[in-house]
């Protein structure tokens, strides 16, 4: 077993989807372990997206990311990174495969609903992001 982080972004809470994508994790066998509502500052977001610090939509991306509450999760399940990123599909969601969660709901490649980290190293640094150990509990 192992553990992503999802991230429901400002788009997917506005537009009341948080239910829809959870329904949609939920079906693909994630097992959820840590769940909360935040609202990023433009520190904590500029922090979780430093990588992207140099790229031109990276302003746009803090704003986004600012504009409204977000729903970080922790998801487990054999492969979760891969697992969820195929879930998730491409980044842009008209390269989005069909079935794929941005491919049916984002509207563009900033608003893409849905974060999915990119590897295991990230995983672990992005969930401690936003959760310490006693937030996610024990499934067995
Ligand atoms: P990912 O979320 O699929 O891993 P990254 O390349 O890591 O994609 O980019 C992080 C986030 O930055 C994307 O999910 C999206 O919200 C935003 N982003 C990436 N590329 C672009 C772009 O070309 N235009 C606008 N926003 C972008
Ligand atoms: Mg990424």
């Amino acid at each position: 077993m192992s553990r992503t982080l999802a991230i429901l972004k400002p788009d997917c809470v506005k537009r009341n989807l948080a239910g829809e994508v959870i329904a949609r994790i939920q079906k693909a066998n994630f097992k959820i372990v840590g769940l909360k509502m935040v609202r990023l500052t433009k520190e904590t977001a500029g922090e979780f997206y430093a990588v992207h610090k140099e790229r031109p939509f990276y302003a746009g991306l803090v704003e986004f990311m600012t504009s409204g509450p977000c729903v970080p999760i922790v998801l487990e399940k054999e492969d979760a990174f891969e697992e969820f990123r195929k879930l998730i599909g491409a980044t842009d969601p008209k390269e989005a495969a069909a079935g794929t969660i941005r491919r049916d709901f984002a509207e563009s490649k900033g608003e893409n609903i849905v974060h999915g980290s990119d590897s295991p190293e990230n995983a672990e640094r992005e969930i401690g992001f936003f959760f310490s150990e006693r937030e996610l509990v024990e499934l067995k």
